[in-house]
């Protein structure tokens, strides 16, 4: 059920604990961690502490959970100190964008420039 911890999900385990993350941020709602394959000198995923399959999902069944994952988004920019010089926040949703793990995060990712359209 959308929101209910799923045992087989990487990031529902990181959210426990059960798995070590390099954590910058925390919310009541949101985790925010360096991401394992930096695309990018800072490269935070936010991902909400509850399991929803990806962004849409997630903004579909708890709204105020996914803008608190994009005000932490905008905090771990400015933390990082990219929040001047722009960065991104990248969603991908579905495996035909390039999602490969099917708990909601968004990317932060700053410090470099960035081309459009994106790859
Ligand atoms: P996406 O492709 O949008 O689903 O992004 C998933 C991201 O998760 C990808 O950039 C790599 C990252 N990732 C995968 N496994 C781990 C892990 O065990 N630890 C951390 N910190 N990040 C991971």
């Amino acid at each position: 059920m959308a929101g209910e911890a799923q045992g087989d999900c990487l990031f529902c385990k990181m959210a426990a604990g059960r798995i070590p993350a390099d954590v910058v941020r925390e919310s009541e709602t949101t985790l925010a961690f360096r991401d394992i394959n930096p695309q990018a000198p800072t490269h935070v995923l936010v991902i909400p502490k509850a399991h929803y399959p990806d962004a849409a999902a997630l903004a579909a069944a708890a709204p105020q959970v996914m803008a608190d994952v994009l005000r932490e988004a905008g905090e771990v920019a400015a933390a990082e100190g990219v929040a001047e010089s722009g960065y991104r926040i990248v969603l991908n949703t579905g495996a035909g964008a390039g999602q490969t793990v099917f708990h909601a995060h968004a990317h932060v990712l700053g410090g470099r420039g960035f081309t459009w359209p994106p790859g």
